[in-house]
């Protein structure tokens, strides 16, 4: 359905980032801006004798009154005016010198760039687990990754051993390596960048990965192919287009993250729902011209879960529309946006600021959509439509096969990451996809060739990895939880693993059982939108010693939520308090799964 221009689009830029030198000398020196002044009269503790960069930060883009309201705001603020944090991507290849000549210790670094700028180049510090180690996000738009990068993971991580580095594949389809030193940073930024990849603008007031259909391309059902419009929205947030420089500053000082997904099919498996911008394609009622239905402001997070809005607006399938509509809304965003409570800068709270209807009006009248052609939401699809499963054996539009592996709660080791990249470059032309769900899927397999990748060693015996997974262990996905997590109140990811394989030991389930963890209430792993979703969170239990209630590890369980077509998020914990031991959860779920999903005991 796609036009020439979006494939044109994806051939000059297949992917994000330009050969451009990554060592750019930061420009500093007292100089007397409006901003300097405004700096020095807001009442802050900002570090005096930091310089701002003459060159165009992320700050250079924001009106006035957005910068004085920045200054007046949350502690996140101040810290991106004392210094923007695009200068923290040369920063970082200055510590790691320094750190390697014997000159610095990771301990010495300003506690501003260690622990909040560096997220902006990907680099997440985590002080309260891991002290010293960094998880790196990187950016894996619409999930598609090769087997040479797989490879370069593994390399990355290796040397921190097996209990810390390791590769996660994550709930927005990208993948995060664990255990980077400060100094072993800027060598994996390169080694990205040499591969066509980077970390930029991942972790903290930035765009976030761009999540597409793990499909695209070799879907049967496809409405849209996802991959132009990931490649275009990637270069808009990683490029800076006036200099061809990485990390485009224009949308370098947001409010808050900002998500956005791009579906590809009626399956919607980029979950639209629960992004800041979801695109879901949809044809012209009267033109049949294909295009997005657009859908704002769906969040999560502690204070509020919110699922996204429509604001009756329909645009074409073009890279020219999306990225004027992506451009007009960030640009409201970014001004707008609450400065002073991170938990209202999300964009919902714009949009409720202004009503949908008048935000529609605001939107229409920004410059950046001046000649699109933007209609009114078109009505969706009523034909009955049953969603796929992304794992198991496929057949594709050209004949040939799409095969899901299941990697549990989206953990890789090292081994694991190679021994994939070996399956990618044996049976799927190198290239493997990632799912929301932390899944891989290996595209384009010979039907000839699937008995000899099913009995594969890495996919066989022992292995965690496995095209056979069952419908409870299957469909799990966890958050990271407190063994890297520092806001966790619960470890998820081992224990999702383990109560899944005792699920499906006991019981039988006739389809799918998507079971969530998250280990706090920010919701990483997205428990509103699961069948059955657990939250970590406070629980009492009796102590047999000393015959008293005590404080145990507990979760809050959500049931009922839904993804694709007919999504809806459930927003209100259907028990809490249940403590964590397996003989009080397992019952609990085991009951919820007879009563709401038709297990039966096996
Ligand atoms: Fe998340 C913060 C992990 C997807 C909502 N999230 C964090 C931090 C960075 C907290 C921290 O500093 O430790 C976690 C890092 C832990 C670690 O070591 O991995 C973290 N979030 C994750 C990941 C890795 C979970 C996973 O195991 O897959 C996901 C990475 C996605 C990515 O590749 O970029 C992840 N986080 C999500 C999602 C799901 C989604 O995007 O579909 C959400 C809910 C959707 C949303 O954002 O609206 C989510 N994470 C949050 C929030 C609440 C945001 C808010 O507006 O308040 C926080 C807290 C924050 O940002 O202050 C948070
Ligand atoms: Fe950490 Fe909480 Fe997100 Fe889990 S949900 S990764 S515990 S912030």
């Amino acid at each position: 359905f796609l036009g020439l221009e979006a494939l044109h689009a994806s051939v000059l830029s297949p992917n994000a980032v330009p050969s451009v030198p990554s060592h750019r000398p930061v420009a500093r020196g007292r100089t007397s801006t409006p901003l300097m002044k405004l700096l020095d009269d807001a009442e802050s503790s900002f570090a005096r004798g930091t310089m701002l960069s003459p060159k165009a930060s992320g700050t250079s883009y924001l009106p006035e009154e957005t910068v004085q309201r920045a200054a007046q705001g949350s502690k996140f603020e101040k810290i991106k005016l004392e210094k923007d944090p695009t200068a923290i991507f040369t920063d970082l290849y200055d510590y790691a010198a320094k750190i390697r000549a014997g000159e610095l210790d990771w301990q010495d670094v300003e506690d501003a760039d260690l622990n909040t700028r560096l997220k902006w180049v990907g680099m997440l510090h985590r002080a309260k687990r891991n002290p010293g180690t960094f998880m790196m996000r990187l950016r894996v738009h619409n999930g598609i990754v090769t087997s040479e990068q797989m490879r370069f993971y593994a390399r990355s991580v290796e040397p921190y051993g097996p209990d810390v580095g390791v590769i996660d594949i994550t709930t927005r389809q990208n993948i995060q390596l664990r255990g980077v030193t400060l100094e072993a940073g800027a060598d994996v930024i390169d080694g990205l960048h040499a591969l066509n990849q980077t970390c930029i603008q991942t972790g903290f007031d930035n765009i976030r990965n761009l999540v597409g259909n793990p499909l695209a391309g070799i879907d049967e059902n496809e409405l849209v192919d996802t991959r132009p419009f990931c490649n275009m929205l990637n270069d808009l947030v990683t490029l800076d287009e006036a200099t061809g420089e990485r990390g485009n500053p224009v949308y370098c000082n947001l409010p808050r993250k900002f998500n956005i997904a791009v579906s590809g099919n009626r399956d919607d498996y980029a979950h639209t729902h629960i992004n800041d911008i979801g695109l879901v394609p949809t044809a012209h009622a009267e033109t049949g011209e294909m295009g997005f239905n657009v859908v704002f402001g769906g969040y999560m997070s502690i204070k509020r879960v919110a699922e996204s809005i429509s604001c009756d607006i329909w645009v074409p399938a073009t890279l020219h529309a999306v990225r004027a509509l992506v451009t007009a809304t960030l640009r409201i965003f970014r001004d707008e946006g609450d400065r002073s409570d991170r938990q209202k800068a999300r964009l919902m709270w714009v949009i409720e600021s202004y009503g949908a209807a008048a935000f529609r009006e605001k939107l229409l009248a920004e410059p950046a959509l001046a000649g699109v052609d933007v209609a009114r939401e078109q009505p969706k699809p009523t034909s009955p439509y049953e969603r796929r499963d992304l794992l198991g054996v496929h057949t594709q539009p050209n004949g040939k096969l799409r095969v899901g592996v299941h990697v549990p709660t989206g953990r890789l080791s090292a081994e694991e990451a190679v021994q994939l990249a070996a399956l990618a470059d044996s049976y799927s032309g190198g290239e493997l996809r990632l799912t929301v769900e932390q899944n891989v899927i290996l595209p384009n397999v010979d039907e000839a060739q699937l008995e000899a990748l099913s009995a594969e060693p890495a996919l066989s015996g022992d292995s965690r990895l496995t095209l056979r997974a069952g419908h409870i262990v299957g469909h799990t996905v966890s958050c990271t939880g407190s063994q890297f997590c520092g806001l966790a109140l619960i470890e998820t990811k081992r224990n999702a693993e383990r109560i899944a394989r005792l699920l499906d030991e006991r019981i039988e389930v006739p389809q799918p059982l998507r079971i969530h963890w998250t280990g706090c209430p920010n919701s990483c792993g997205q428990v509103q939108a699961a069948d059955i979703g657990l939250m970590g969170g406070p629980a009492k239990k009796l102590d047999p010693e000393s015959g008293k209630m005590k404080a145990v590890p507990g979760v809050q369980i959500f049931i009922g939520g839904r993804v694709g077509e007919h999504a809806h998020l459930s927003l209100e914990p259907y028990k809490k308090g249940i403590p964590m031991a397996d003989d009080d959860l397992l019952p609990e779920l085991i009951a919820i799964a007879k009563e709401h999903y038709g297990a039966k005991d096996k």
